[in-house]
């Protein structure tokens, strides 16, 4: 089952539809294709960013289903002109993780996609939206080049609001094929994901949950600690392994450092999708209403049972309050 069977199946199943939904992911899966092959060449890290981001716009843009496009890489809004403009506004991180480019570790592409529903003029409140109104979310994984060999391996996953699917590239087809159908993340972990090296400046909750990793006081066994710095990777593992993956407000960033549109909610929708929860310490992640596009939250997501533990303290330190 290629990715393209897939999106027009899911698509046969509303007669009302267009076809714009399949064309726009189309075009989306064209612009991973196109930053895999540019990854795997090894072009150079500042350039790989500016181009991945510009494979996206045109791809996006050409589809003639877009109006409104936010990109990491740009600091203004994309407003596409009204007569190749469609009813999507797609927000997305072109390439998550640059910094690991150099060393071989995965980067990837993290997208969210909303609808303009009654064909008013499109406007930036359009896409400050919560999470939970997003129609589809996803990401795509690259190896990055290895010493001048090719990474094979490239996984695109993605829910259109019933469930997770995961698609592997097949490069003798140059096609994306259903390897990861159904995707369910266990409902408890083994690992937990977090940078340590922010410890000194994290808050009480954060502090406390991450000291019953190590040392649980239920007679559990400790967690293992699995911190790529790719959010991309690792968010996949935690999807596919079970565990918690935490970027928590510290001292420094009161509000974390990651970005709540395309960012936080695709990864955010993803869980829920397939079973998990996603919590910003406060509220559901997908709840979050953003004000500013490029706007960053604290994030902790993955088995529904290890967010309801950081759930947990977070609500008692907001009672003791
Ligand atoms: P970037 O958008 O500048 O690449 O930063 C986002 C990345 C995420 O992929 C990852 O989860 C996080 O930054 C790691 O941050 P840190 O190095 O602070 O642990
Ligand atoms: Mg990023």
């Amino acid at each position: 089952m290629t990715i393209t069977r897939f999106v027009l199946n899911e698509q046969s199943k509303y007669p009302e539809s267009l076809g714009d939904f399949s064309i726009l992911l189309n075009h989306i899966v064209l612009g991973c294709k196109f930053v895999c092959s540019a990854v795997n060449k090894g072009e150079e890290q500042k350039k790989l960013d500016v181009l991945s981001n510009e494979v996206f716009i045109k791809a996006l843009v050409s589809s003639g289903r877009t109006c409104i496009l936010v990109s990491e890489e740009d600091d203004e809004a994309t407003f596409v002109e009204p007569s190749g403009r469609g009813r999507y506004c797609v927000v997305f991180d072109p390439l998550d993780g640059s910094s690991n480019i150099d060393c071989g570790v995965s980067i990837g592409t993290i997208f969210g996609i909303y609808m303009v529903k009654d064909g008013h003029e499109p406007t930036l409140n359009d896409v400050l939206q919560p999470g939970k109104n997003m129609l589809a979310a996803g990401y795509c994984m690259y190896g990055s080049s290895c010493m001048g060999a090719m990474m094979m391996v490239h996984e695109l996953v993605l829910s259109t609001g019933s469930g997770v699917n995961g698609f592997s590239l097949d490069p003798s087809l140059g096609e994306f094929i259903l390897t990861h159908p159904e995707i369910k993340i266990p409902k408890k972990g083994k690992i937990y994901s977090v940078n340590e090296g922010n410890a000194i400046n994290w808050d009480g909750p954060t502090a406390k949950y991450v000291e019953k990793c190590k040392f649980p006081e239920d007679g559990s066994s400790a967690k293992s600690l699995r911190y790529v710095g790719s959010m991309v990777a690792d968010v996949h593992r935690t999807l596919l392994y079970g565990g918690i993956f935490l970027y928590p407000a510290d001292r420094k960033s009161p509000n974390g450092k990651l970005r709540v549109l395309y960012e936080v909610f695709p990864m955010s929708f993803l869980m829920e999708q397939a079973g998990g929860q996603a919590f910003t310490g406060k509220q559901r992640a997908l709840d979050l209403v953003p004000t500013k596009i490029h706007e960053r939250s604290p994030i902790f997501l993955g088995s529904y049972d290890d967010v309801e533990e950081i759930k947990a303290l977070y609500n008692a330190e907001e009672k003791k309050e």
